[in-house]
């Protein structure tokens, strides 16, 4: 069946700080890019520490939001949007359980990193969260919608 790119599901993923000084931009973005992901927006931004608190509004009454907040805002983070079937879930899978002791080898997290508090990589972990983060990080007319040959060998 002919999959449209405007009915594809789209996910939030970010490369933290860490990530990015560790030189990790490149292997993350091949993981997606290997499985049949689309790339559609790509920015590298310092956010502030409101926004990083924007971000993470979820958790603010955790004990480490503060701590998380000045992280993300402590450099540059590699924000991007990625398309295709299932990407959100897997997405989460290809990323690793959030405690980086916890998650398989194999996983980014699993491979590339050993603490929570630096676990490299953010990916949104639902259908609405996703929609909210894109809203949060991107203007619409940043998400390129672009339809690949390669997609017909994918999904
Ligand atoms: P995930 O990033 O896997 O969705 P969340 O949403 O529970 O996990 O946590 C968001 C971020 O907060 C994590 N990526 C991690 O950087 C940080 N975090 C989570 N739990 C802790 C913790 N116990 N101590 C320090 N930082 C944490």
């Amino acid at each position: 069946k002919e999959a449209h790119a405007a009915e594809l599901e789209r996910t939030f993923i970010a490369i933290k700080p860490d990530g990015v000084q560790r030189g990790l931009i490149a292997g993350i973005i091949s993981r997606f890019e290997r499985k049949g992901y689309k790339l559609v927006a790509i920015k590298l931004i310092v956010p502030s520490k409101e926004f990083a608190q924007k971000h993470y509004h979820d958790l603010k009454e955790r004990p480490f939001f503060n701590g998380l907040c000045d992280f993300l805002s402590s450099g540059p983070v590699l924000a991007m949007v990625w398309e295709g079937e299932g990407v959100i879930k897997y997405g989460r899978k290809l990323i690793g359980a959030t405690d980086p002791q916890k998650s398989e080898p194999g996983t980014i997290r699993g491979d590339l990193a050993v603490v929570v508090g630096r676990n490299i990589i953010h990916g949104s972990d639902g259908p609405e969260t996703a929609k909210d983060e894109i809203a949060l990080w991107f203007q619409p007319s940043e998400l390129v919608s672009y339809t690949s040959n390669a997609e017909k060998w994918i999904y």
